[in-house]
């Protein structure tokens, strides 16, 4: 039994997905960001830099000893999911093919992802005047990273060609172009390729997981000090047992 720590944000998106298509039996543990609950020193244990999506592996299998393992990072995620089942990505064998796989999952949380995160900071739950410089700023940075992506996409169905990780990593972030105030106008190939995953029934699942708490992309006003003033002192226990 897999344990997935996750809230329905294009992060957590990405592992449920990596779950619902391999079919491994999970249990889903919904993280109430607004309200704090990746500082609770418990989850910290799993995922220090206090982020979700993470995972805990009661049964890890051969190699791996008794003790369950926990594995936070969605790229680190799908890597260990897909070496666990040897289903979407390419194996050790394939050289050419698994260093494709780096640097694409690399691409991903290193410029797609952190690029449209702070998009959507500035473009939902930043100041109305401080938001200008930051929202035309990671516009720009989303943008050309759909460009990079519609390029790879040019004679490939997938990142890869098949089917692989590297599509669930930047599906989800790709999936929400429209609320982020983005347009894939210019890009057919991203389009085409956003359809052809969004129609898996896997992808459908996932995305639909606990649907009723995503509120319409934004969290609550009075959440803001929680998710967007946090420092390092975030991390530091509370009186009452809980974290800053
Ligand atoms: N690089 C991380 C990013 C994870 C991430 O940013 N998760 C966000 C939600 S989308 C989160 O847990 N935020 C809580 C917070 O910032 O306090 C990954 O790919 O797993």
């Amino acid at each position: 039994m897999i344990d997935l720590y996750y809230a329905p944000t294009p992060n957590g998106w990405k592992a449920a997905i990596m779950l619902e298509e391999t079919g491994l039996e999970y249990r889903l543990i919904l993280m109430r960001l607004g309200e704090g609950d990746q500082f609770a020193p418990g989850f910290l244990n799993i995922s220090p830099n206090a982020k979700m999506p993470a995972i805990v592996d009661h049964a890890p299998g051969e190699g791996w000893g008794a003790d369950p393992v926990t594995v936070f990072e969605s790229g680190a995620i799908l890597i260990y999911l897909a070496d666990k089942t040897g289903r979407f990505a390419p194996t050790e064998t394939d050289l050419r093919g698994r260093k494709a796989l780096m640097e694409w999952l690399f691409w991903q949380v290193g410029n797609q992802g952190p690029m449209g995160g702070q998009l959507s900071h500035f473009r939902n739950y930043a100041p109305e005047n401080e938001r200008a410089y930051g929202f035309k700023r990671y516009l720009g940075e989303y943008d050309r990273n759909l460009g990079v992506l519609e390029a790879r996409l040019e004679g490939r169905d997938y990142i890869l060609g098949d089917y692989s990780i590297a599509d669930m990593m930047a599906f989800p972030w790709a999936f929400i172009a429209k609320p982020l105030g983005a347009s894939l106008n210019d890009f057919p190939k991203v389009s085409d390729w956003r359809a052809r995953i969004k129609a898996r029934p896997a992808v459908q699942r996932a995305i639909d997981l606990y649907k009723s708490e995503q509120n319409g992309g934004r969290h609550r006003v009075d959440n803001n000090d929680i998710l967007f003033s946090q420092s390092s002192a975030s991390f530091k226990p509370k009186p009452d047992g809980g974290s800053a």
